[in-house]
């Protein structure tokens, strides 16, 4: 065999790697091209321009290309200093899916990485390096050297954490120092190669350590990011990865219409569709699909004899510091299936109390304030939401709650 042909079997072998992969079976596709349209139509001019949205749609190859271009071009049109470390990656990446140049946006983010640290060393919670590992990763793809010294110190940090893990977190942060790990530039500190590899071994047990009989991984809404990262880690867990089982399992929960929400439809995506974040830089931006898929009408719930349910609604601030407690409940009637926000809003009609305030975010209205008590992003509080004990994992605006359910809105520090 001559070298050239050894150089591209290991190519090969690299590219298929030991990796696990999965794929939908192809009577369940309309299932997935639905969800994948319900992302593109909820797409507006005056809707929020959603980086992820733009990203899930280019790696899974869009079925509307006037919207692919109306969301290219508000978020090039979008002011760097208006977004957060989070977001500037994830626009770069959304930017660069559609073979733009995002200008430079890399050099802002970039400086902002050089002066990131989180807010006291091994104390930060692990969500806070959400956007920072998103950061990494379009560093990463734009320039792994320069980015070198910023994942070094990146790794170090999130390995001396301490606090809980969470599976979201893990996902991207895997997904972007596997990028450092495979682009680790020639001539660079092979212990760099060894750091990168222990802290991906260290976050990918956890990962794994996630995994429910079921398939699920951390909860539903994880699962698609965390699908992402166990299937580019070169750092493979102890325990076996059954992805087969996880896409079965998410397969239903679509046929539930448990995806609904854009975001978590452009979270799950790339996974339905064999792609990760890694692949941005490839995308190739030729001609899209001219075949329209096939949809499935879901199922409309139809309305029961009762139209009426009631909830219980308890809001609690306990928390010290703040001069001001309470703990006070309603109990409010509202049609079935109505979102959370309606109980809400109902709440607040009845008593002044109950008076609140949203923010519009990538996953819809977030709660922000409840009775004058704002979240605070020095002090890490914000309201929780619970069904009894149980934290909901969905937003006001998303989550339907039963009859004679008690949701408290809880005010709570991380
Ligand atoms: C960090 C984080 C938080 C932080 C945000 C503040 C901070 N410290 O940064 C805190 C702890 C406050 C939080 C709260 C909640 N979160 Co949260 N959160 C995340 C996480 C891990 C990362 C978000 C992020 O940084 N994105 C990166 C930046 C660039 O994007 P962004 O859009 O600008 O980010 C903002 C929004 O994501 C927003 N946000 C965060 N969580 C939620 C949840 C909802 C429903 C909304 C509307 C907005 C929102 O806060 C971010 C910072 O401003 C995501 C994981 C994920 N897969 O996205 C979960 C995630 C988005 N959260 C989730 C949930 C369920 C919640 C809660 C509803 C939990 C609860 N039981 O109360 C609450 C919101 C309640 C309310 N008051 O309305 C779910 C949403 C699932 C869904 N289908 O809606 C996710 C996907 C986690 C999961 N796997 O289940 N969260
Ligand atoms: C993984 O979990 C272990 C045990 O909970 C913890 O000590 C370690 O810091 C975690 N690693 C990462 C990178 O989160
Ligand atoms: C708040 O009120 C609820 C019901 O009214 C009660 O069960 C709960 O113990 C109270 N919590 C605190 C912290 O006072
Ligand atoms: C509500 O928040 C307080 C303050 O953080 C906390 O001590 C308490 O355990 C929380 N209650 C629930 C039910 O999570």
């Amino acid at each position: 065999m001559t070298w050239l042909t050894i150089y591209l079997l290991n190519l090969l072998w690299a590219m298929a790697g030991t990796q696990s992969s999965c794929s939908v079976p192809s009577e369940e596709q309309p299932w997935v091209d639905g969800i994948q349209v319900l992302m593109e139509n909820s797409v507006t001019k005056s809707a929020f321009a959603n980086p992820s949205i733009l990203i899930a749609m280019n790696l899974a190859g869009t079925y509307n290309p006037e919207t692919q271009k109306l969301l290219t071009y508000e978020l090039m049109d979008s002011d760097s200093a208006d977004l957060t470390i989070g977001q500037l990656a994830l626009t770069i990446m959304a930017l660069t899916s559609s073979c733009r140049d995002p200008g430079n946006k890399v050099s802002v983010l970039q400086n902002q990485m050089k002066n990131w640290a989180p807010s006291r060393r091994g104390e930060s919670e692990v969500r806070a390096f959400y956007g920072p590992s998103l950061a990494i990763l379009a560093l990463c793809q734009k320039n792994s050297e320069t980015t070198l010294p910023i994942a070094v110190s990146f790794a170090k940090i999130l390995m001396a954490n301490s606090s809980p893990f969470n599976v979201d977190t893990g996902a991207v942060a895997t997904l972007a120092l596997t990028c450092m790990y495979n682009r680790i530039p020639v001539g660079s500190n092979e212990n760099y190669r060894a750091l990168f590899a222990q802290a991906l071994k260290s976050i990918v047990e956890n990962i794994s350590s996630r995994i429910q009989a079921n398939g699920i991984i951390g909860d539903i809404y994880s699962t698609g990011l965390a699908m992402q990262a166990l299937s580019v880690t070169p750092e493979q867990p102890t325990n076996k990865w059954d992805c087969e089982k996880t896409m079965a399992t998410i397969l239903d929960e679509i046929k539930e219409g448990k995806f609904q929400n854009p975001m978590s439809i452009a979270q799950i995506l790339p996974s339905l569709k064999g792609k990760t974040y890694l692949d941005v830089p490839q995308v190739t931006c030729g001609p899209d699909h001219d075949v329209q898929p096939t949809l499935i009408d879901y199922p409309t719930t139809v309305p029961t004899a009762s139209n009426d349910i009631t909830v219980t609604y308890t809001i609690n601030n306990q928390l010290r510091g703040v001069d001001l407690l309470f703990n006070v409940t309603i109990e409010v009637s509202v049609k079935r299936g109505s979102v959370l926000l309606v109980i809400l809003e109902e709440a607040q009609r009845k008593n002044s109390m109950f008076k609140f305030e949203t923010t519009m975010t990538s996953w819809g209205l977030m709660v922000t304030s409840i009775n004058n008590i704002a979240e605070n992003a020095n002090h890490k509080t914000w309201w929780e939401f619970l069904s009894n004990k149980t934290p909901l994992n969905e937003g006001v605006s998303y989550y339907i709650p039963f009859d004679h359910e008690h949701i408290t809105a809880n005010f709570t520090q991380y």
